[in-house]
């Protein structure tokens, strides 16, 4: 995901701007630690509207960035069935956009500027979609693994402090377990079919694997959002945290139909009750979020592309509207 310059916020933002005093700031905090939600009339801090644009915001545009590498299969999936399943689970994926789209647009940013920070490489979205969807099999590995980091990390999101937020992940977190199961689902399937399917399906675990967990984001002690995050609960849990849950749910579910995890120090911790699992190559992760991934210019490209074929129906639908208001005006 990427930031806005808008949205750019360290730690010291966090503190009190001029034009707001420590007691508004001491209430507020009271009423996140009453786990009570702040709805867009209530007063927030400055840092905290903008931590939660640039989030909710990136999270937007990963939704609808996220679209393109399955788009890609559409048209290819192996039966009508799949191509059915498959074009319902892009266009859930088109709404959750839609969706938190408005619920950013509550904190008085306008959508225009979102996709506009998008298009010039202002803003981030998730390195996941910078990843290729080479065969069929990374349809199920990307429903799978993809969603299923997705609901990990959503799951608490529906308890964000921020009513519109928490609000919006409520459907989207029912829609993502739906994806979750499809692609897990299109493994399996493929784990009992030819010798050719199961080491399609090992192929796109290999791959899909490490850039799944870093997904999560950078580990805790390098993740510089995670502790104002936290205080405020717009995160609940911590970027490692969710990662170590994930691979406890995910681990056995690959043994379940004969997958190997490729990380040879994955192994099951007794006294920690945990996984253990190996090293992530963050030197990757930073170069894919910084825009060098095997795909950033080509989904990029895509975005920009898409949006200009669709100005005429932006125009279109602005037209309607301003025929609709003054026939009801008259
Ligand atoms: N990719 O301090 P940190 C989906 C950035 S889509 C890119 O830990 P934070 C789906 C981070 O933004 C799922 N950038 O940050 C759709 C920050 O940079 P800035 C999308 C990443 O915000 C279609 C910097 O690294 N889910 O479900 O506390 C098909 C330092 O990080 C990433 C969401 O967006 C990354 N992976 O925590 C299928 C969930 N990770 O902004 C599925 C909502 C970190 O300071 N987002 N960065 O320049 C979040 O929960 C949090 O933003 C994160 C990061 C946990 C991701």
């Amino acid at each position: 995901m990427y930031t806005t310059d808008f949205s750019r916020q360290t730690q010291s933002d966090a503190s009190p701007g001029p034009a707001e005093d420590a007691a508004q700031n001491d209430r507020f905090q009271a009423r996140i630690d009453a786990d009570q939600t702040i709805e867009p009339k209530d007063w927030m801090p400055a840092a905290y509207r903008k931590t939660l644009i640039r989030q909710m915001s990136q999270h937007a545009h990963s939704e609808v960035v996220g679209m393109l590498p399955e788009a890609n299969w559409i048209t290819r999936a192996p039966t009508l069935k799949r191509k059915a399943i498959l074009l319902a689970k892009v266009q859930d994926e088109g709404g959750h956009g839609l969706y938190l789209y408005s619920a950013a647009e509550t904190l008085g940013v306008s959508r225009d500027d979102m996709i506009d920070a998008l298009h010039k490489g202002k803003a981030k979205y998730s390195s996941i979609f910078n990843y290729p969807t080479l065969t069929w099999a990374d349809i199920g590995a990307v429903g799978w693994l993809v969603d299923g980091a997705a609901i990990m990390n959503q799951v608490p999101l529906q308890r964000c402090s921020y009513g519109p937020y928490a609000r919006a992940m409520v459907r989207i977190c029912k829609e993502e377990s739906f994806h979750q199961r499809q692609g897990f689902e299109i493994m399996a399937t493929l784990m009992k079919g030819t010798d050719a399917q199961k080491a399609m399906a090992q192929d796109a675990l290999d791959r899909w694997w490490w850039p799944s967990l870093m997904m999560f984001g950078p580990s805790d002690d390098n993740s510089p959002n995670s502790a104002q995050s936290m205080k405020w609960r717009i995160k609940r849990n911590s970027n490692d945290e969710l990662r170590q849950k994930f691979v406890d749910v995910t681990a056995p579910q690959a043994e379940a139909i004969g997958l190997v995890v490729p990380d040879p120090d994955l192994s099951w911790n007794e006294a920690r009750g945990h996984y253990d699992f190996g090293d992530i190559d963050w030197d990757e992760f930073f170069a894919v979020i910084a825009g060098d991934g095997p795909c950033n210019a080509d989904r990029m490209a895509a975005r920009r592309r898409a949006h200009d074929e669709g100005a005429w129906v932006r125009r279109a639908a602005l037209a309607y509207d301003r025929k609709t208001r003054a026939k009801a005006a008259a």
